[in-house]
């Protein structure tokens, strides 16, 4: 579907995929139209919040909901399904109490009102945002905790996981790694926001082990989700935001929702050396981004790709996301930024006006010049709306690709294969055609209130997927995921 509708979708249909899905499923997927290709051998990974309520007291946000992970392992052709919650501390707790017993960081509330959160600085870390393979070990990441390591097989939660000893019991470590082609490396990030907020930089080699970690440290509460990664640097956006934690702490709010955006003041682009030193730091008009898709450098300039939005929207107590009104919203639009830390110079181009949020390229791609940006995008080309296509974009012609699941379906991050890859291969080992490769991407089919695994043709998307695996069940809309030949 690519034509105009009237309506591209319903918030009936929408309000779908932010159902919980309680149970925990094990199967071959049968129900298959299409062919899946037999080069693809391997898991796709995908994490997610599960959970909407509990107890029969809706979340606030879906942010806020327990991680479940759904590992989709790919043999001769066949697929198998499998989903389980991460078995976090609090989600045990919570299980076995029927009630929430913890504040949510984006606004949900214990029940009782404000005095039953009164002084509740207490985190429940919900391992809900992605899930990555590396060293040898499942990860379940959520950026103001630690990980939580699973069963590669089973996704049982193995527990609480400090990487070797790397990180102490109050650290975070976030949920948005790299993984640079170039060194071989995984590389990621921890926070600690403050009067001046304190970043750690992680590489890890190939089996797990950190080979580097400078610390850097930034003037002023920064809240930052992802990073961009290029040979010589990792580059981190700070979002003019600030936060007044008194309405948090007093039981009113939760902390997400005591930041507060300031359009008077900049964006701070901050290049952060990857063999540690002085950070530097960029200017530009206020926006609010959240994900990158790509930089690379390029002579005297450091090139950007990511997802900004206008503003950061207030979130405030009482609104159900449920009701949200997609189209009064700032929309997420594709940006492509110039860096240049000679002359500090920050120039800027707004891509397109249709939204798309979770941009990926090709995985031998990052920190390297690249030509196709893959995201998950809105139907309509210029309205704010759920995400229900596949877009593709291309730097050197501006061509674009698109494939639409509207009206009744419902996209979520397309994650890149490239094909010819073996088992245990790293990504960046298999073709390296930036569009020879396969896309998955989880639809929701709001018409069956089910879900779906697609699978596209990197360099076809406009014919629709190559095959099309049906689920017995829906999928709650879900963050980040990975593939691993492992
Ligand atoms: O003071 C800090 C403030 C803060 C907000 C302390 C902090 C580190 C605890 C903190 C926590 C941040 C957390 C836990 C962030 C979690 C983010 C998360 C789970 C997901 C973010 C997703 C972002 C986007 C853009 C998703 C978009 C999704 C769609 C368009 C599809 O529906
Ligand atoms: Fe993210």
């Amino acid at each position: 579907m690519t034509g105009v509708l009237d309506r591209p979708y319903t918030m009936a249909d929408w309000r779908g995929g932010t159902e919980s899905l309680t149970q925990e499923y094990d199967y071959w997927i049968d129900d298959v139209e299409g062919t899946v290709p037999t080069d693809l051998v391997g898991t796709l990974y995908r994490n997610g919040p599960g959970l909407l309520e509990r107890g029969g007291v809706p979340l606030a946000h879906p942010f806020d909901g327990d991680g479940m992970i759904c590992a989709f392992r790919f043999e001769n052709g066949r697929v198998h399904f499998r989903n389980r919650y991460v078995r976090t501390a609090g989600f045990l707790a919570e299980e076995k109490a029927n009630r929430l017993l913890y504040r949510g960081v984006f606004g949900t509330q214990k029940p009782g009102g404000w005095l039953a959160n009164f002084l509740d600085t207490r985190v429940k870390n919900i391992a809900n945002t992605h899930v990555i393979y590396w060293g040898g070990k499942l990860l379940a990441l959520w950026e103001a905790s630690l990980p939580h390591r699973l069963d590669p097989v089973t996704l049982e939660t193995i527990g609480l996981d400090n990487l070797d000893g790397l990180l102490k019991e109050s650290d975070a470590f976030a949920a948005h790694p790299r993984f640079d082609p170039q060194t071989q490396r995984l590389v990621n990030f921890g926070v600690k926001p403050g009067l001046s907020t304190r970043i750690t930089l992680y590489e890890f080699d190939a089996s797990g082990q950190c080979v580097s970690q400078p610390v850097f440290q930034i003037p002023g509460f920064a809240f930052i989700h992802d990073f961009a990664l290029t040979p010589n640097y990792a580059i981190v956006f700070q979002n003019p935001v600030q936060l007044n934690p008194l309405p948090y702490l007093l039981g009113l709010r939760g902390a997400a929702q005591c930041i507060q955006f300031n359009a008077k003041e900049p964006t701070r682009v901050w290049l952060l050396p990857r063999r540690g030193g002085t950070p530097q730091m960029l200017t530009m008009p206020a926006c609010f981004v959240f994900h990158h898709a790509n930089a690379y450098e390029a002579g005297d300039e450091i090139h950007v790709e990511s997802i900004a939005y206008s503003h950061f929207p207030n979130l405030e107590p009482g609104m159900d996301f449920r009701e949200v009104n997609f189209a009064a919203l700032p929309s997420s639009l594709l940006w492509r930024i110039q860096l240049n830390p000679k002359t500090k110079a920050v120039d800027w181009q707004v891509v397109s006006d249709r939204p798309c949020e979770f941009p990926v390229v090709h995985p031998a791609k990052v920190g390297q010049p690249y030509r196709y940006t893959y995201l998950a995008a809105g139907h309509d080309p210029k309205t704010n709306a759920p995400l229900q296509a596949l877009w593709r974009c291309d730097r050197q012609t501006g061509e674009e690709q698109f494939w639409s699941a509207a009206p009744r379906g419902f996209a979520s991050e397309p994650i890149f294969v490239p094909r010819g890859l073996q088992k245990g291969d790293f990504l960046w080992q298999g073709a390296q055609g930036e569009e020879d490769g396969w896309l998955l991407q989880v639809v929701y089919d709001a018409s069956c209130h089910k879900s779906q695994l697609l699978i596209f043709d990197a360099a076809a998307i406009s014919a629709g997927a190559v095959a099309r695996l049906r689920l017995k069940h829906h999928i709650p809309y879900g963050l980040h995921g990975s593939f691993t030949t492992a």
